[in-house]
């Protein structure tokens, strides 16, 4: 989509701190984070929103998804999930959907948060 931005960022048209690339995906650092790690999982595919998503989309979100606590513990803030909520670690996920649902940029993405608790939610 021309004048999208994550459109932009992904095509590298637009300069931002890159964290993971693939053929689908890219994931980078929010320009205004809410926490100590806060990057977005994007994919390259322009898809305006979450509730735009059907069937055809499945694998695509399970890939965003599971990509989700990879890079979280690639960038510090990954948890070890043999435990039972015990042990450190651990991030939050979110995808803001429609104007009530906070959505700025209305290009699907994926919030991952990482960071001491208090910093959480706060998006
Ligand atoms: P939202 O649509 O509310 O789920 O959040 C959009 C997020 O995108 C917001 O936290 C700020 C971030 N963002 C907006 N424009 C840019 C940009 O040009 N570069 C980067 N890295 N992040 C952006």
């Amino acid at each position: 989509m021309d004048n999208c931005i994550f459109c932009k960022i992904a095509a590298g048209t637009i300069p931002s701190k890159k964290v993971y690339e693939d053929e689908e995906l890219v994931a980078f650092n929010d320009i205004n984070p809410a926490a100590p790690v806060h990057f977005l999982i994007v994919p390259k595919q322009h898809i305006s929103s979450l509730a735009a998503c059907n069937e055809s989309h499945e694998a695509l979100l399970g890939k965003m998804m599971l990509l989700a606590p990879r890079l979280a513990q690639q960038l510090g803030c990954g948890y070890d999930a043999s435990g039972n909520g015990d042990g450190k670690g651990g991030f939050k996920t979110l995808f803001n959907t429609g104007p009530d649902g906070g959505q700025e940029v209305y290009h699907i993405h994926l919030h991952v948060f990482g960071g001491p608790h208090p910093w959480y939610g706060k998006k």
